[in-house]
């Protein structure tokens, strides 16, 4: 397996899961670029999406429910946050297996 992500799933590396059901699990960055920065991945290998079709519908939308539960949690919800997600080359996607960046706990830049 050489995906990152699908190792982190697998628990062959260590990361600090704060969400885990069936379908998606949610962990913090390794080099978080805000007070709270937590990755929120599906289980299953999607590159980005760009691979998803209408059949994902359902998942996409839980995916965006799960990523605001978090921030409730997390204590972002009420001041804003981001959840984004890059793609490819000019999106600087870097890890390609589908995730949404949860970003907050300062006022977030253009940049970050
Ligand atoms: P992106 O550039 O959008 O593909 O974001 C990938 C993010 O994944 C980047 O912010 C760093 C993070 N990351 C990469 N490898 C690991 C890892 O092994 N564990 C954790 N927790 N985060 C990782």
């Amino acid at each position: 397996m050489d995906c990152v992500f699908c190792r982190v799933i697998a628990k062959e590396l260590p990361a600090d899961f704060v969400y885990e059901d069936d379908e998606i699990v949610a962990f913090r960055d390794i080099h978080p670029a805000a007070p709270v920065h937590v990755l929120v991945v599906p289980r299953r290998h999607v590159t980005s999406v760009t691979a998803l079709t209408e059949a994902d519908a359902a998942f996409v939308g839980k995916l965006v429910l799960v990523g605001a539960r978090i921030a409730r949690e997390q204590g972002i919800a009420d001041n804003g946050f981001r959840f984004s997600t890059n793609v490819g080359e000019h999106g600087r996607q870097s890890v390609p297996h589908l995730h949404f960046h949860l970003m907050g706990g300062r006022k977030l830049t253009t940049e970050v």
